[in-house]
């Protein structure tokens, strides 16, 4: 089976690439960050073929070329994990930065809808395949200056229920998980580098770790053809609700 990642650079989408190898998938992981692609595929060449792939899903045309124009070898994929996005900024709706909503919308919504037109007619044409959209609590509540990203993350949840609906019959599963907090580089990307403000997210409990996450992903695609996942939320035990974790 041939997997494609997307955000497999780091934290999640990382953890994922190296679970579904585990699993015994070829991965062809995805990312801007072309070294730690390259210190990925070469941790993970071990155990499968890996392609790693580097282009900004914000860029339609890159993800086209990309993905479009695979090695033939690589053509067939039978997954994707459509996990590349962040939230920039968290800020209140009134002074919120226009670049911020413009990268999560572009990013979270945009580029999942990019990636998956160009891998989805192959999927249908072969009646088989998994997207799996990482969704977020973020995607089903929403909490004080989540505004854009949460946006972002329902709308990923409506594509996730659309994409289910528009594939029915055609063999092709549709998945979303929805992790709650999860300690990656997330919080350093909303927080803009801001190291102490993003610690501060993961402070006096215990978060999901990118593992947690990934075992559960992985479970999901390893699901014989006839059962799909549909939707899945994923919390740490000290999470309630987005503003109810208990730190103790
Ligand atoms: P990280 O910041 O650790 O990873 C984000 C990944 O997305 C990186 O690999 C990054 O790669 C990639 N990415 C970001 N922007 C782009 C872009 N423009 N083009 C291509 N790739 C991009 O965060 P997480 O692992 O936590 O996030 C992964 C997913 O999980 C996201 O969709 C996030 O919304 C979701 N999520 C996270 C939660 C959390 O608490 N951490 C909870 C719920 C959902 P690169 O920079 O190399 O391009
Ligand atoms: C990421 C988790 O709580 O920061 O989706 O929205 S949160």
């Amino acid at each position: 089976m041939i997997a494609v990642v997307t955000g497999a650079s780091s934290g999640i989408g990382w953890a994922t690439a190296e679970a579904l190898a585990k699993a015994g998938m070829d991965l062809i992981i995805c990312g801007r960050r072309k070294e730690r692609l390259d210190t990925l595929a070469r941790q993970l060449s071990a155990m499968v073929n890996v392609l790693p792939v580097v282009f900004d899903v914000r860029d339609a045309e890159a993800v086209q070329s990309a993905l479009g124009n695979l090695p033939a070898d690589w053509q067939a994929v039978d997954v994707v994990i459509n996990n590349a996005g962040n939230a920039h900024g968290r800020d209140p709706i009134q002074s919120g930065s226009l670049e911020d909503w413009e990268a999560m919308i572009d990013i979270n919504v945009k580029g999942l809808l990019y990636v998956s037109r160009v891998l989805l007619p192959g999927m249908v044409e072969r009646g088989s395949g998994h997207i799996v959209n990482i969704g977020s609590l973020a995607g089903k509540e929403v909490y004080p200056n989540g505004n854009v990203y949460c946006a972002s993350k329902h709308a990923v949840d409506a594509i996730t229920q659309g994409m289910r609906i528009d594939l029915n019959g055609t063999g092709v599963r549709v998945t979303a998980i929805n992790p709650g907090l999860a300690e990656t580089e997330f919080s350093r990307v909303r927080f803009k580098g801001d190291e102490a403000e993003a610690a501060k997210v993961y402070e006096g409990y215990r978060p999901l770790q990118p593992e947690d996450v990934a075992e559960v992903i992985a479970f999901a695609v390893t699901r014989p053809a006839h059962v799909n996942i549909a939707d899945l939320l994923l919390l740490p035990t000290d999470q309630a609700t987005s503003t109810i974790v208990d730190k103790g």
